[in-house]
């Protein structure tokens, strides 16, 4: 063997050391699990109450946990900056796109630019208006249907199916505004006394649920209302504001029924002044990376998860208080 051999086996020896450390170190580790970081674009809705609050932790937290790479944006509630950030995860070439739409619609042209790119999209929380269902891998969220209905039968049961309903609606065309209102006035139907006299969006936010309130309370039909439903329990809390400026008991004058099961509407049951809260789970983390991990690794999932909750009345609260996560 001359020289030059030699050093030519000792070349192609070195790359061949070097290409198994790069397949050791690099895609396995000794466990055989892949090490790469997977790599997650998640579009979030905003920080428009406590639910959305608890959400964030629970997605930020079980990311951290696994060890995946979050690109995380929060679009303040406008749907022109989610897609923004649709489309700069898919420029990045992030493993999974997962998103909580802020509206139902709008959303099919990035989609298809995110399955032309070969990225699977998970949904987390609402929902979308789509005439491809294959253009997202998977939705996991509540039923808001449900939610509405629910909230509709402890009405019937706090007034003896004698109501005058305040209606606070949440984000004009997101899923959960559209499928409480449908869920609660389903069962509403069943009640001839009982009827929505007034219905207005507070966007989901506590400043906006007070305005809102302030309004209804000024209205020439103010004095009829014994009910208040609100799509979300930020909005009832700035509604609880706006009565007791007014004057008006709160949960006892009025009867308020919300959604979500925040804290903040456990401390007011406990005061009185809140009378039912439908619970919405947000701590969506654990099972929406178990989906989006399972998407990556390219295995089949249910297109449609549905996370499971409860009803809590004001009896509940202070038993109910300390165990609360969010
Ligand atoms: O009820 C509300 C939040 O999409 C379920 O969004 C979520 C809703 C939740 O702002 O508080």
């Amino acid at each position: 063997m001359n020289k030059r051999t030699i050093f030519h086996r000792s070349i192609s020896l070195v790359g061949l050391s070097g290409l198994i450390a790069v397949v050791v170190t690099g895609a396995f580790a000794e466990d055989n699990k892949p090490s790469k970081k997977l790599v997650v674009g998640f579009s979030q809705v905003g920080a428009e109450s406590g639910w959305r609050t608890a959400n964030t932790e629970s997605i930020k937290s079980e990311a951290a946990k696994r060890g995946v790479d979050l690109r995380f944006s929060d679009a303040q509630q406008k749907e022109e900056n989610q897609i923004k950030a649709i489309r700069s995860f898919i420029a990045e070439g992030v493993d999974v796109i997962a998103f909580s739409p802020v509206v139902e619609t709008g959303f099919e042209p990035v989609l298809q630019e995110a399955k032309k790119a070969g990225i699977p999209v998970v949904l987390s929380d609402r929902a979308v208006k789509v005439s491809d269902p294959s253009l997202y891998k998977c939705f996991i969220g509540s039923d808001f249907i449900e939610e509405g209905r629910r909230a509709a039968n402890e009405v019937a049961k706090l007034t003896g199916g004698k109501a005058n309903v305040a209606e606070l609606v949440g984000t004009v065309g997101s899923a959960p505004a559209i499928d409480r209102k449908k869920g609660f006035e389903e069962v509403m139907a069943k009640y001839p006394d009982m009827k929505i006299i007034m219905s207005q969006s507070g966007d989901f936010t506590r400043a906006k649920g007070k305005e809102v309130m302030e309004a209804f309370l000024k209205a020439p039909n103010a004095k009829d209302i014994n009910v208040l439903f609100a799509h979300n329990d930020d909005m009832a809390l700035g509604a609880i504001q706006a009565m007791e400026e007014a004057g008006i008991k709160p949960g006892v004058d009025i009867k308020i029924v919300s959604i979500d099961g925040v804290r903040g509407a456990f401390e007011a049951m406990k005061d009185g002044k809140l009378n039912v809260t439908v619970e919405c789970n947000p701590l969506l983390g654990p099972q929406l990376f178990d989906l989006i991990e399972a998407v990556a690794a390219g295995k089949e999932v249910p297109h449609r998860v549905v996370t499971q909750e409860g009803v809590y009345e004001q009896s509940q609260a202070a038993a109910e208080l300390p165990k609360r996560q969010y």
